[in-house]
């Protein structure tokens, strides 16, 4: 690795030596950017890697609230605005237990490459708390959501910074956050995306991100002149995601065989159709319930405490949580026959993994591109708040799709610039990177 990438490298590790998601996602990145730094000794003469390790704010706040039985309850909130080179802060609130400063600040550093690929003008954030809403009532929650706003609120903005949705944060939580911003900013704008049809949502969006996972791997398919059509899928996670990974997959004539959840995962070998693609989503999203109960009713096998991976299947669709793919289950998925892996999640694919994948030359669109989708049309759904207006779901859906293809393009024409064509994972952060880079420079030392 060139001198320089490898100094920082060692520097950041020094400095945050028990974030360790943060610095695995630093790696990917640096060992992906070093012939780009290698051959233009600008980004070392304007510090670039220095400053893009380190976020240019961070928050960390008190979040009590008030359950049910009248007890007080604390949680640990988190906004972490890493970079605003392209535009404002753009990026999710994690909601779950294991949230902390390495997880958001992963998720932060991945979101800026993602957001300058999408082609629209964010910058890169993230948030959440270490707040569990398992088990929670509605009440609850929107208490939860209410205290996290009336800290969050003074810094974000539609200018400033714009969170949205991620794990443990859907519908429910964007509409209770942004019924508190108002409230306190008195300001009716698009601070938050995610947001309800009715009140300034954009159509498609709650599907966005599985469509846009989907069209991905299409894309990556249609270049070796091969289509969905046929294929077998396991999909991991069953959230928003998952959910609609499936809903593309059937669409373009896949077949999507597994699904799971933090306790296990069910194999339908007759495939996920869209009626009991229907009863998920209540199960999910309404019952808030376990994805067991789908076994028992539709007579499907269910892995207790398993993940997807030992099944055969020729496309994987990781869309639950950071590094549910091991190195193991990687060659497990190859040795079965599978081709091609699309992360909707991000970083799904541990290190050991995308190594074996790329060794076996299988179709690897790693989740700063593939799962990039949800991201665009949250920059879709900004776009029509700035102009107070709503396109048709046609539209945004055509747009979402004409933005994978653009990824996937320019991806792999970095890719092939530095001499690794279909490797997607040099492509996008290459691509990524230098866009945010650049437009550093442009700014001057901040
Ligand atoms: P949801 O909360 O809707 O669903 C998450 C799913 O993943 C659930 O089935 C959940 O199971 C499972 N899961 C979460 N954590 C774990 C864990 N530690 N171990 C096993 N299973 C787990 O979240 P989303 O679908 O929105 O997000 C899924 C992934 O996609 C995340 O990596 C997220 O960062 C990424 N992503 C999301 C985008 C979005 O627009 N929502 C955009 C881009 C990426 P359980 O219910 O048991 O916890
Ligand atoms: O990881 C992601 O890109 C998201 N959770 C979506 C972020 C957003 O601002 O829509």
């Amino acid at each position: 690795m060139n001198k320089y990438v490898e100094a920082v490298l060692e520097q950041t590790k020094r400095k945050n030596s028990e974030q360790v998601e943060f610095i695995q996602a630093v790696t990917e990145v640096f060992e992906s950017i070093a012939p780009v730094v290698e051959r233009h000794k600008k980004y070392q003469d304007h510090a670039i890697l220095e400053r893009i390790v380190e976020p240019e704010r961070g928050i960390i706040f008190r979040v009590p609230w008030q359950d049910d039985k009248g007890r007080f309850q604390v949680n640990r909130g988190f906004r972490i605005q890493f970079n605003s080179a392209l535009g404002p802060y753009k990026g999710g609130l994690r909601f779950h237990p294991s949230v902390n400063l390495s997880i958001i600040k992963f998720l932060g550093f991945e979101q800026i490459f993602k957001n300058s690929l999408t082609t629209l003008p964010m910058g890169g954030g993230k948030g959440g708390s270490d707040f569990d809403p398992k088990g929670k009532s509605d009440n609850e929650v929107m208490r939860f959501c209410q205290s996290f706003v009336t800290e969050l609120y003074r810094h974000v903005g539609a200018d400033t910074d714009v969170p949205a949705g991620d794990i443990g944060v859907g519908g429910r939580e964007v509409g209770f956050m942004f019924g508190q911003y108002k409230r306190i900013v008195n300001e009716s704008t698009g601070v938050l995306t995610g947001k309800g049809l009715k009140w300034g949502g954009s159509l498609i969006r709650s599907e966005a991100t599985g469509y846009g996972a989907v069209y991905f791997a299409q894309e990556m398919l249609t270049k070796r002149g091969d289509s969905m059509k046929g294929k077998v899928c396991a999909v991991s996670g069953s959230g928003n995601v998952a959910q609609y990974t499936v809903e593309k997959i059937n669409q373009l004539g896949g077949k999507v065989v597994t699904l799971s959840d933090s306790n296990g995962t069910i194999y339908d070998a007759a495939g996920i159709t869209e009626e009991k693609l229907a009863f998920i989503m209540d199960l999910k999203n309404v019952r808030r319930a376990r994805i067991k109960e789908y076994a028992d009713k539709y007579g499907a096998q269910y892995k207790e405490g398993e993940r997807p991976w030992s099944v055969k299947c020729d496309c994987a669709f990781p869309s639950a949580t950071q590094n549910e793919i091991s190195g193991e289950d990687a060659k497990v998925l190859v040795k079965n026959g599978c081709r091609l892996v699309a992360e909707g999640a991000n970083m799904p694919t541990d290190p050991d993994g995308v190594e074996v994948f790329l060794k076996n030359k299988v179709l690897f669109g790693p989740g700063k591109a593939a799962n990039a989708g949800g991201v665009a049309t949250s920059g879709l759904e900004m776009s029509q708040n700035s102009m107070r207006l709503a396109w048709t779901r046609a539209e945004v859906d055509q747009r979402l799709s004409l933005i994978m293809k653009s990824i996937h393009e320019n991806a792999y024409a970095a890719s092939a610039e530095y001499g690794d064509a279909g490797n997607y994972v040099l492509g996008a952060n290459i691509a990524g990177f230098v866009k945010v880079a650049d437009s550093m420079i442009d700014q001057g030392l901040v």
